[in-house]
């Protein structure tokens, strides 16, 4: 729960604006949420930190580097389906009316290659628009996008999705297709993840397609293994999180002192990501406000991941102003993309 911004100010929770400022500017600072967002979620039980701080610049090649881990089976699962699936996605799309393809959380967007080829084999010239919280996926994107196919034209959009989205204008009588893949949507809870689909939704006009990537529930012990790799890839991808939060709110976390824990919890079908206190400790906040103390073994979540049957990631799409169109699986039942097409909205009416 948020608090009001004059019980923050007597509190003396967050640090004072420069300038004077109304408190409505106070509340719209994008610095200031953050560290409300923070003091937020540490206050939890169980504590949270929001799992947009794992991609710093370390963060993003960590992820990088996780996608080819031989345990980490999502990348390639989904890699492959839209490779095999790529003209028919494009096909259902527009074919060579598809003006731009809009890509959430895009990272490197090495899958996306497929599909932007699938595209120009239409007979289409689609510009690509990359949205990502990542100053360092958006540059990989362009240093991949611009080798692969130097004809697409490509544009970033720095934002989180969580918050309001501005993306640029499509043309008129043109399609857009959004892409949500890799299983990003799993990192949300159900009301987040139908908040995010529905602010896109927005931005699309009837007929457009949306491509949703999701991980589909299988063998919790392929799954543990994919987030609990040997080589500690993605205990340093967790331990690095603090890390981009130190530099933000002037925090003293010391990752060394977190384990890595991330068990697939059955009963929510979900990997949750944790870190561990080892010892019981004291963490000087910074600019979040005042310490924070951790009885040895307490947990910090920074993530869930979950898995989705068929039938539950149809409702989602639908839920968020989608009419599910079409449903493609991996033949070993991992991964599946669900493809919605957006609906005339109902407002005003
Ligand atoms: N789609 C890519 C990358 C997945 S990793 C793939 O499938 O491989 C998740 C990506 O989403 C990262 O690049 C990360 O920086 C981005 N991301 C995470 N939270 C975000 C947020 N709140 N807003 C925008 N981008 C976000
Ligand atoms: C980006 N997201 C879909 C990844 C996942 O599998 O949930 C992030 C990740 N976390 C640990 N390993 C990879």
């Amino acid at each position: 729960m948020q608090r009001r911004p004059t019980e923050r100010a007597r509190r003396g929770v967050l640090p004072k604006p420069t300038s004077p400022r109304t408190a409505t500017l106070v509340s719209l600072d994008a610095e200031t949420a953050a560290l409300r967002e923070l003091r937020e979620m540490l206050l939890r039980s169980p504590r949270e930190l929001p799992c947009k701080y794992l991609y710093d610049d370390a963060g993003s090649a960590l992820f990088e580097e996780i996608t080819r881990l031989p345990e980490y089976f999502p990348t390639r699962t989904e890699r492959a389906l839209l490779e095999s699936r790529a003209s028919a996605i494009v096909e259902s799309a527009g074919g060579s009316k598809l003006t731009d393809i809009v890509e959430l959380g895009s990272g490197a967007a090495s899958k996306t290659v497929a599909l932007l080829d699938a595209a120009l084999a239409a007979g289409g010239r689609p510009k690509y628009v990359a949205v990502d919280i990542s100053a360092h996926a958006l540059q990989r994107t362009r240093e991949i996008l611009t080798e692969a196919r130097p004809e697409i034209p490509v544009e970033h959009v720095l934002a989180d999705y969580t918050k309001p989205l501005q993306l640029p204008w499509r043309p008129a009588g043109g399609r857009r297709l959004v892409l949500f893949l890799g299983g990003t949507i799993g990192n949300e809870e159900d009301a987040s993840a139908i908040k995010l689909l529905s602010r896109v939704r927005e931005h699309m006009e009837p007929d457009d397609l949306l491509l949703l990537g999701a991980n589909l529930v299988t063998d919790p012990a392929g799954i543990h293994l994919a987030y609990n790799d040997p080589r500690g890839v993605t205990a340093a991808f967790n331990r690095n999180l603090l890390l981009h939060v130190n530099a933000v709110a002037k925090s003293k976390f010391d990752p060394a002192a977190f384990d890595h824990h991330a068990p697939y919890v059955v009963q929510h079908r979900r990997i949750e990501m944790w870190l561990i206190a080892r010892e019981a400790m004291t963490v000087d906040l910074g600019r979040i406000g005042g310490r924070l103390a951790l009885g040895r073994g307490e947990g910090i979540r920074t993530e869930i991941s979950r898995r989705f049957t068929r039938d539950e990631v149809l409702r989602l799409v639908d839920a968020s102003g989608f009419t599910p169109e079409r449903w493609i699986e991996s033949p070993e039942g991992r991964f599946g993309l669900a493809m919605g097409l957006a609906r005339a909205s109902l407002r005003g009416v």
